[in-house]
């Protein structure tokens, strides 16, 4: 059984490869551009992450991660169990609130074509996402993690999207959340996986 990561580090490829690092996968890496003829040969949507496992092209970074955490027996816990569930409304919390934010920027920004984007939205959406990353800090408490003592998948969610917010030029003051994203920042296989 091989993997292989197909997509920019600079993307949410980078949840993938923090995921394989923190399991200590090995995995094959090719870097291919969302929306080139060499991804569309495993992505007909021309999007990254891909994750080849064997003759399997699965897509989705939060499928793709949840998928590794659950097969390794890590960064999660077990499906059905009230934790389990717990740990999904983060996921879900962090989709719909963090990465659903930061996406209609970036879709506003250099995505959608020119006619069709609405700069003016960015602004409420910065507004938005500081009101997200409030409330996620307000469930997470004083834990070192979201879920608690126990790193699991919505923690790589968070900390990818408090990345791509402040490349996305997006204001990140609460301090909570500065404190917790540099903690885990600093894991080694954080520190791997952005050198990957
Ligand atoms: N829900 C998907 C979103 C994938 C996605 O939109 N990826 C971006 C890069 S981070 C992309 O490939 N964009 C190119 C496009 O939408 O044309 C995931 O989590 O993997």
């Amino acid at each position: 059984m091989t993997y292989t990561v197909i997509g920019p580090t600079t993307t949410r490829t980078f949840r993938v490869l923090w995921m394989l690092e923190e399991l200590g996968q090995s995995y094959d890496r090719f870097t291919h551009a969302p929306q080139t003829e060499e991804l569309r040969k495993f992505n007909p949507a021309g999007k990254v992450p891909v994750l080849l496992e064997d003759d399997a092209a699965l897509t989705d970074s939060t499928a793709i991660i949840q998928y590794l955490a659950d097969k390794h027996g890590a960064l999660t816990y077990p499906a059905g169990t009230i934790d389990r569930a717990r740990q999904d409304g983060f996921t879900h919390f962090i989709l719909d609130e963090l990465d659903a934010t930061l996406w209609t920027a970036a879709r506003h920004t250099f995505v959608l074509p020119k006619e069709k984007r609405i700069p003016e939205v960015k602004q409420s959406l910065k507004w938005e996402f500081e009101q997200s990353v409030t409330e996620l800090m307000r469930r997470k408490g004083d834990a070192p993690f979201l879920t608690g003592d126990r790193m699991t998948v919505p923690d790589i969610l968070a900390i990818h999207c408090g990345s791509w917010a402040v490349a996305a030029g997006f204001p990140m003051e609460n301090s909570a959340f500065r404190a917790y994203a540099k903690s885990l920042r600093n894991r080694p296989a954080y520190v791997r996986a952005s050198a990957a």
